[in-house]
């Protein structure tokens, strides 16, 4: 038996883990690393059982091709990856860079393979790049990037530091997403001096521990926050002198919000007036106070503004650029890219004429741009570290589209419901049998970054992603098998310059080489690869991004621990990503350092968005959308404390739970006579789902609740659980954005007479 250091693989947390492992490679007892600089021994119940992650009945173990009847034959990677290449190359000469699209890129745990996976859009000359991002943040990233400047200034939330925390439309003590959640809240709870606010329209596992729970009506969130800005800017409790100094185009803000009618707003959000009241007074005059938001405001109408509004919950009162406030931070890893649509050279989509945002397209318009545009459609799509056809909306015409391609490749772990429609799937190695990272590194002022070591031998014949993008790009001709050049450098370098002159004629070839500039990734990784240990030269792309990053914020980096110039600083920060098997602090900035994150020119937040203070201005005519026929808002797609979106497959992982059922709060179940334990069939406009109820006196009435995460074919058996996505429909999303509405489903509850 021997432990290993490693992380959860399961949420944006990516907590630290102690995992034992038998010689046999079995995975014996799972804790939390007490070494991990972020998380500190954190863990919750899911991680105990990533067992059934490594091993269960649908991994994968050899690439597999369908067959015309529609079974699948397994074939050497070679045979795959020479007719994927082949078949990509044809589509690219006869139909261009519209034609092909990837899909995913990255889960909770994995990012290091999406690296790898930008450069077959690269060589396919395509821009579009869809993610599940694209389904739920993208709104909230367009309007960090009229604020701050770019859609890379990406915000966080100081819960742990804040003496005021309002938690919106989240449920951290299921969901996590802030640092050791359950613990943060309890010290929250247990101050007297703190105060917690939960606006959710459940009475949620977070609610139950908050001084002051809204229970509001869904989808009422921008009424409500309209409403409490509106009293902060009325009672002048607004912090003039942040405005002054640090922002522009209040002055459009305030005559917005002047306008707003306070009590008529609240009461559509169907909260007490003083409550709400006594909250604005309460979060603008405190010391501190931050916002958490997460799904509960993104996945329901109005998503964009929500977004706006709750940023200008913090801006306006002055809570930005402070310990216990919300703030930018830093990233190693850039997840996120910059895409202004009003620039005239954004690569548009071709149906839908639809923008990127951060460099991502949204899921809802996939299926449209294949099925519906002609000769311009899109015909070959690679996907990986996704299931779309269980996650993204529409699942008839998500399934209907992908059928429809020339060529669908999966790369998965896992036999998935999408990968059961692909010409090719191709078998990756487990995120516990390669090196890993993921750039879900959110914090500030201290920011953590884990690399995980590769800790089980090679499972079957899979591959790390890395491995298998190169390989498809050496064989589409998009770079050379060889470049002894740079693997000469990098071999006879003296060890102690850690790659200080390796980098430099690295970028000297690109300079001269401009075409291979896309495919840095992969050229690093062979060419550092005789050099670099147990295969780390898959996680060389870390090289360059920690030299620049340590180039912008030097100071920070040598405050984290490291000594160095602007130039070797870099080196050594790679140095000990390679090393310190807990994973490192690799910035600590000041406060006021937040300045220098925003990214307009001017340094100061432009608070005034034009199309927002516009659909702030005609919320007014918002009707909501139940009808007599379809009388229940459906959430669809809770987080509870026995799922993890589709990453377990195995069923036998959950403890509770097994059907996913679905909440109602009890008087609403006895209306429709249903008892706890019940069959019931839940139709949309769009579907219907058979389900099962469950007794939840936190639920509002008028609403019911089903989890993210199920409706998977295990071992190609029996549906379990909801399939959420056959309820939600493309087109019900926001319009600026895209981005589904799936907790905001209208749907009729009928009994199922057994
Ligand atoms: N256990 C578990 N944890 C997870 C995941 C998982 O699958 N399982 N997935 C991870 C991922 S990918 C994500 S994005 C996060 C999401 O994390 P969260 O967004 O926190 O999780 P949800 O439960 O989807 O939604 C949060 C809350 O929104 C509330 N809500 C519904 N409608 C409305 C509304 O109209 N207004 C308001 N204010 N609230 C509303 C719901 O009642 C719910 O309590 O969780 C991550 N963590
Ligand atoms: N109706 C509804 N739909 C939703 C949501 C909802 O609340 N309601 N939530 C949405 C949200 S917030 C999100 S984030 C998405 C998530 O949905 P997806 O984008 O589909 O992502 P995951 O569910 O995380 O899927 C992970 C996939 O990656 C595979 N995988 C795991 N490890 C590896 C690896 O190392 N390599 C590769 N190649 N694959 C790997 C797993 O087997 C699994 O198939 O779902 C969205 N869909
Ligand atoms: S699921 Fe999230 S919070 Fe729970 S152990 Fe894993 S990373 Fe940590
Ligand atoms: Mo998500």
């Amino acid at each position: 038996m021997r432990t290993e250091k490693t992380a959860c693989i399961l949420c944006s947390r990516n907590c630290g883990l102690l995992i034992d492992i038998d010689e046999q490679g079995k995975f014996g007892k799972i804790r939390g690393d007490e070494q991990h600089p972020v998380s500190k021994g954190y863990i919750c119940q899911k991680a105990a059982r990533l067992t059934h992650y490594q091993v269960n009945a649908d991994r994968l173990t050899q690439p597999l091709k369908r067959q015309a009847d529609g079974s699948f034959v397994e074939v050497s990677w070679d045979e795959a990856l020479d007719d994927i290449a082949k078949q990509l190359v044809t589509i690219r000469e006869q139909h261009g860079g519209n034609a092909f699209a990837s899909v995913g890129g990255g889960g909770q745990g994995n990012h290091l393979g999406g690296a790898y996976l930008a450069q077959i859009r690269a060589a396919m000359k395509s821009k579009f790049n869809y993610n599940s991002l694209g389904q739920e943040k993208t709104g909230d990233f367009w309007v960090n990037g009229r604020l701050f400047g770019k859609q890379t200034c990406h915000t966080t939330e100081d819960v742990e530091h804040a003496d005021y925390v309002l938690f919106i439309g989240c449920n951290p003590f299921q969901s996590h997403g802030i640092p050791n959640a359950r613990d943060t809240l309890k010290e929250i709870r247990k101050d007297p001096n703190r105060t917690m606010v939960v606006i959710d329209p459940r009475r949620t596992e977070t609610a139950k521990q908050a001084d002051i729970h809204l229970q509001l009506k869904p989808s009422t969130d921008a009424f409500l926050m309209s409403a409490i800005l509106a009293i902060i800017v009325r009672d002048g409790l607004h912090d003039t002198e942040f405005l002054k100094q640090h922002c522009v185009g209040f002055e459009q803000v305030e005559v917005a919000l002047k306008q707003i009618p306070i009590a008529d707003y609240v009461a559509r959000a169907d909260v007490p007036l003083e409550l709400v009241e006594k909250v604005a007074r309460d979060f603008a005059t405190a010391k501190t106070a931050c916002v958490r938001i997460d799904l509960g405001i993104q996945h329901t109408l109005n998503t964009t503004l929500n977004g706006y509004l709750e940023k200008l919950l913090y801006l306006i009162t002055g809570n930005f650029g402070i310990k216990g406030g919300n703030n930018l931070h830093a990233s190693l890893v850039p997840v996120l890219g910059h895409t202004d649509e009003r620039k005239g050279h954004i690569k548009r989509s071709v149906y839908h004429q639809m923008f990127p945002i951060s460099g991502i397209f949204p899921p809802n318009i996939l299926p449209d741009e294949i099925l519906l545009v002609g000769e311009q459609r899109i015909r070959a799509v690679v996907v990986d570290s996704s299931n779309p056809l269980l996650t993204w909306p529409d699942t008839p015409a998500l399934e209907k589209a992908f059928k429809s391609l020339e060529l669908l490749v999966v790369v998965d772990v896992a036999m998935t419901e999408t990968a059961r429609l692909a010409h090719y799937v191709l078998p990756a190695a487990s995120q516990f049998e390669k090196w890993e990272f993921t750039g879900f590194n959110l914090e500030f002022p201290r920011n953590g970054f884990h690399l995980r070591h590769p800790l089980l031998p090679k499972y079957g014949n899979t591959l790390p992603e890395p491995e298998i993008y190169t390989r498809l790009l050496e064989k589409m001709g998009a770079i050379p098998k060889k470049l002894p050049l740079l693997a000469n450098i990098a071999r006879y370098e003296p060890k102690a310059s850690k790659h200080i002159g390796y980098m430099a004629a690295f970028a000297a070839f690109l300079a001269r080489n401009k075409a291979y500039q896309a495919f840095a990734a992969s050229i690093l990784y062979r060419t550092l690869n005789e050099v670099l240990e147990n295969g780390a030269a898959v996680a060389a792309p870390l090289l360059p991004l920690a030299m620049q990053f340590a180039y912008e914020h030097s100071e920070a980096v040598q405050r984290a621990g490291f000594k160095g110039n602007r130039v070797s600083l870099g080196a050594e920060l790679f140095a000990a990503i390679l090393r310190e098997r807990s994973g490192i602090i690799f910035s600590e900035h000041r406060y006021q350092d937040v300045w220098s994150l925003v990214k307009t020119k001017d340094k100061k937040i432009h608070l005034a968005i034009p199309e927002m203070l516009q659909e702030l201005r005609l919320l007014a005519q918002q009707q909501a959308t139940t009808t007599s026929e379809y009388p229940f808002v459906l959430a669809a797609g809770e987080r509870r404390s026995y799922n993890a979106n589709q990453i377990y497959r195995d069923p036998a992982w959950r403890k509770v739970d097994p059907h996913g059922a679905m909440r109602m709060h009890p008087q609403d179940a006895q209306r429709l006579n249903l008892v706890e334990g019940d069959k019931a069939l839940c139709a949309s406009k769009h579907g219907q789902i058979s389900v099962v109820i469950e007794f939840d006196e936190g639920m509002r009435m008028g609403t019911v609740s089903l989890p993210h995460g199920y409706g998977i074919r295990y071992n190609n058996g029996q549906v379990l659980g909801p399939e959420l996505n056959r309820l939600t429909a493309s087109n019900d999303c926001d319009p600026l954005s895209r981005t589904p509405y799936h907790k905001y489903v209208p749907v009729r509850i009928d009994r199922v007479e057994m």
